[in-house]
């Protein structure tokens, strides 16, 4: 995405190795799912999406700089992202943590952008950043993530699950819609509707890819049977069984598209393209 390329304008003075280091993790690719979702929730309601883009970008930042930190020693300690070695690897971990750091803060920046250069009101980006502050925060992404640490040291229970799933996964989605909601002028009810469509979706995503890495860790351990590797990680599948994984991720999906029609979103087409797709995805 263009926009991406130039979230750091040339004219400014930023250390080098700290812009190399953000910008070689925001353009690693990836599949821009979150941007996405802010540039169809736009378009659902008939709205140009260029004046959405400063936000789209803000949240692949967001994103960016939770893989960044999670891929760190503290945490998972990852050697490779998006198929690439991890931000830590190539710059180090003081440069990794410190690109983190700048790309969240950006992301208010580019938010605060968006008003600048396509006129939207600034009740809508106070909104937006309120929404963003939350959903990224203590009560969103960051208390999903430790939630899941801390879950990882004793018993996981369904409901502690879904809460990691909810908070560490749904969390940046619903932001993305919302926010795409509120800079094409959506009403309270749409965004609610917003709201739960990011829910389902977020939780069919990852319920989808704790799928994924069931079948993923089946391929490589050859021999041993589904429930066995089943039995060893706290998933959805642990917990309801493989078959009913993939019944829950149908039905939260058409749930999901199911609160757009009755929320009143004048043109879900898109969004209802990206949910089949998350579902259907293989990887
Ligand atoms: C460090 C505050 C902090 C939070 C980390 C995002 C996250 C929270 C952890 C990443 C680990 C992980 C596998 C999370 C669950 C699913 C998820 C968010 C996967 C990554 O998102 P994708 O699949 O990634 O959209 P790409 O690379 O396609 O953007």
């Amino acid at each position: 995405m263009n926009e991406l390329e130039q979230v750091i304008p040339a004219d400014w003075d930023v250390p080098t190795h700290l812009k190399e280091s953000m910008m070689y993790s925001l353009m690693a690719g990836g599949k821009r799912l979150r941007p996405v979702l802010v540039l169809a929730a736009t378009e659902a309601f008939g709205v140009d999406r260029k004046a959405a883009l400063p936000v789209a970008a803000a949240v692949e930042m967001v994103h960016t700089y939770s893989l960044i930190h999670d891929d760190l020693p503290a945490m998972d300690n990852d050697d490779y992202r998006r198929g690439r070695l991890t931000n830590h690897k190539v710059y180090g971990e003081a440069m990794a943590i410190l690109a983190g750091d700048a790309l969240l803060t950006h992301a208010f920046y580019s938010i605060i952008q968006s008003g600048r250069k396509y006129g939207i009101p600034a009740d809508r980006l106070l909104d937006i950043v309120e929404d963003l502050s939350e959903y990224a925060g203590a009560r969103g992404m960051v208390g999903g993530q430790v939630a899941d640490m801390e879950g990882e040291q004793g018993m996981t229970s369904m409901s502690q699950l879904e809460y990691i799933h909810l908070h560490k996964t749904g969390d940046l989605m619903i932001f993305s819609l919302v926010a795409g909601g509120r800079i094409a002028g959506a009403n309270e009810e749409q965004l609610d509707a917003l709201r739960i469509f990011g829910r389902d979706l977020g939780l069919a995503f990852q319920i989808q890819d704790d799928i994924l890495d069931l079948i993923g860790d089946e391929q490589k351990l050859g021999k041993k049977t589904q429930s066995d590797v089943a039995q060893q990680k706290v998933t959805y599948p642990y917990f309801i069984g493989m078959e009913e994984s993939v019944a829950e991720v149908k039905r939260l999906t058409e749930s999901a598209k199911d609160a757009l029609i009755q929320g009143g979103i004048p043109d879900p087409t898109r969004l209802f393209e990206i949910a089949d797709y998350l579902m259907k995805r293989d990887h």
